[in-house]
């Protein structure tokens, strides 16, 4: 049979016949052309790869065509992965300048699967290259991932170093889910104006972190008037960032991750305790330590704890004392520690060896080392043996000799967060550390007796105690009290329930009148009870008001556990009246007298502001499920310390 399908191209014919293709001996003289002259240009092409050819010409083929690779990689890189994956348009993590978009969040359908596959594998590629060429760190983020997270977009106002760096993490870091500083979500109010309320002082937060960003980034704190930097001699001599430190988990609450990561990456780069420099022990617990743990807690990133126990290796000589009461200075490098001669003959001074309880419980938990416990628990029981005059705690006693100073008793100032942590000690244990709630029920029994004070105009006060003689007078510290007498109501059903509620009413309702009768609407550092002029100021050295937190700590707790909407709403007075009178340009001030409406301005913008003040204004107006009271424990600083069983607890595996 023949072949009926079409013939071949090259079928030559003579005279209509088709002559077979290898009939002739040899070539035709334009073939032979042709043929030379493909050889030739073969020659050629391959003598131009021999010689021309860079990666040809330095070394073995293989190896340079790798590394020719490498070199296309590094220039894609410089210009940007977007050059290689270009955002999805919605995807939510790609959003956030630490994570670099990987193909598998694209939407499905718009683009060849080959293609994302082949980018996602050229992406590792350069990744890995600058990991083994180690330009830069990858953030150890380690720990648990949290599912309640998301990215935020939010761009931030830094210096132009700052936004070189980001933008140089934002080339190179690795797109690892865990890399991504995640976003706590949930928190907004179902409410509208609450929403609002809240936004606004998020917003305050971001104006003064801008503007220490930009005047004092790494100093202590801010002079927000004069645009430099500031710092109080419970830093010591030296720059700790204590305004990064203290506001780190605020920024973190509040989805300011951009400027979350910069502070963090601060700390990890820049804040090193070797310092020959004489700190306070306990504000250095209640701003550096506190704040490194719980930013351990909300993020898992081991840098902070580890940093936290460096710290807390380097406070604990204080507590060599023949007591293990601990002294109030301390050299970061020597360890000597000594107490401050004005404190009744060179005691220590209660709230300050009380108020480390709940961090160094803390810090043994995650770290394994009981030591840090043992320290707290030695001085708790001392404390606990010692007998006490009516049931009161007295403000000073001597480490030596383990006897109280002179008996000055107060819930503001040098006594006050020594309670709070009784009464937090047991929360946080999980309500297992039934000592420390019998201690804080038995001292609160002898404070309700001895120092609470009903004036002749019908207000609560805690009033200071000397000996036997009541001062009628109240700090603002020990405005943080209303708050604790309700946690304290609310959290056990015994007898003294409903006192302790009417207590943290009045207590409240107190200091907001402080603020409400002066001209700021803002409080006096201390005011006294006389007859027509009660609640306010009358010397000249206390109407200062410092940027403190401590009525809106109460006003925050008292929301919480009453949804009594009196509160919300003396909370929004204060943000006006902070707006009003402490805004300034350059970040918030604190003011000389609260009674003149032109006051002037102390020019300082302390660290607690971020760390408590706007906390605790934000947590305001945020739903309940933003830090639920029953997962967590606010320190004296506002800083977060979980509660056992709270699943951020992060406790080290037992040995
Ligand atoms: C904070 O540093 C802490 O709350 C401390 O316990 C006492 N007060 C200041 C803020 O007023």
């Amino acid at each position: 049979m023949t072949s009926t399908g079409p013939l071949p191209t090259y079928q030559r014919f003579v005279n209509g016949v088709p002559v077979p293709l290898f009939s002739r001996r040899s070539f035709r003289p334009r073939e032979k052309y042709l043929i030379l002259l493909v050889f030739l240009t073969f020659g050629v092409v391959c003598f131009g790869a021999f010689f021309f050819l860079p990666d040809f010409r330095n070394g073995t083929a293989g190896g340079a065509a790798v590394n020719s690779v490498y070199r296309v990689y590094q220039h894609m890189q410089k210009a940007g992965p977007e050059l290689l994956i270009p955002a999805p348009p919605h995807a939510d993590d790609s959003s956030h300048p630490n994570s670099i978009p990987l193909a598998r969040h694209a939407e499905p359908g718009r683009q060849d699967i080959h293609v994302l596959e082949d980018k996602e594998k050229l992406q590792a590629k350069i990744n890995e290259e600058y990991q083994q060429q180690k330009t830069l760190e990858k953030p150890d983020i380690g720990g648990e991932y949290n599912p309640q997270v998301q990215t935020s977009s939010a761009s931030s106002l830094i210096s132009a170093a700052n936004r070189r760096r980001d933008e140089q993490s934002l080339e190179t870091v690795p797109p690892a889910p865990a890399v991504r500083m995640p976003l706590v979500v949930g928190g907004e109010d179902k409410d509208l104006v609450n929403r609002q309320r809240r936004d606004k002082v998020k917003e305050m937060m971001k104006h003064g972190w801008d503007n220490y960003v930009r005047y004092a980034w790494g100093k202590n704190e801010l002079r927000p008037i004069s645009k430099k930097s500031h710092s109080a001699s419970i830093f010591g001599a030296t720059n700790m960032g204590a305004t990064i430190v203290d506001g780190l988990d605020t920024l973190y609450l509040m989805g300011l991750h951009d400027e979350f990561k910069q502070g963090r990456d601060w700390i990890a780069e820049n804040l090193d305790f070797d310092l020959n420099n004489e700190v306070s022990v306990f504000e250095t617990n209640i701003r550096f330590l506190a704040s490194l743990l719980s930013n351990y807690a909300l993020t898992g990133d081991v840098m902070f704890r580890d940093k936290a126990a460096q710290l807390g290796e380097r406070l604990l000589p204080s507590f060599d004392t023949e007591t293990g009461i601990p002294r109030s200075l301390i050299n970061l490098r020597t360890g000597a520690s000594r107490n401050y001669a004005w404190a009744s003959s060179g005691c220590s001074i209660l709230s300050e060896i009380g108020t480390m309880h709940l961090e160094f419980s803390y810090l043994s938990d995650i770290t394994g080392n009981p030591i840090f416990k043992d320290k707290v628990r030695k001085v708790r029981r001392v404390l606990r043996d010692l007998s006490k005059p009516k049931g009161l705690y007295p403000n000073y006693i001597n480490p030596k000799t383990g006897r109280w100073g002179q008996h000055h008793m107060s819930l503001g100032g040098l006594g006050d967060s020594f309670y709070e942590y009784l009464l937090k000690a047991w929360l946080q244990s999980g309500r297992e550390d039934t000592e420390a709630r019998e201690m804080w029920d038995e001292a609160m029994d002898a404070i309700i007796k001895h120092m609470i004070v009903k004036s002749k105009g019908g207000l609560i006060y805690a009033s200071d105690l000397k000996y036997d003689r009541l001062e009628h007078k109240m700090g603002h510290l020990a405005c943080f009290s209303g708050g604790m007498f309700g946690l304290g109501g609310k959290t056990l059903e015994n007898e003294a329930a409903s006192k302790y509620m009417e207590v943290a009413a009045g207590l409240t309702n107190t200091c907001h009148e402080s603020y409400d009768r002066a001209a700021t609407k803002l409080g006096p550092e201390a005011f006294h009870f006389i007859e027509n002029n009660e609640a306010r100021s009358l010397k000249n050295g206390e109407k200062y008001y410092i940027l403190r937190p401590e009525t809106f700590e109460s006003y925050f707790i008292m929301w919480r556990l009453t949804k009594d909407p009196k509160y919300r709403e003396w909370g929004w007075e204060a943000v006006q009246a902070l707006e009003r009178h402490c805004r300034v340009p350059g970040g918030f001030t604190g003011l000389s007298n609260v009674y003149l409406l032109d006051t002037p301005k102390d020019d300082v913008q302390q660290s607690y502001l971020f760390a408590e003040t706007f906390k605790y204004l934000y947590l305001l107006f945020s739903d309940d499920d933003l830090i639920s009271l029953d997962e967590w424990v606010f320190n004296s600083e506002a800083h977060l310390i979980p509660i056992r069983g709270n699943p951020m607890y992060r406790r080290a595996p037992e040995l």
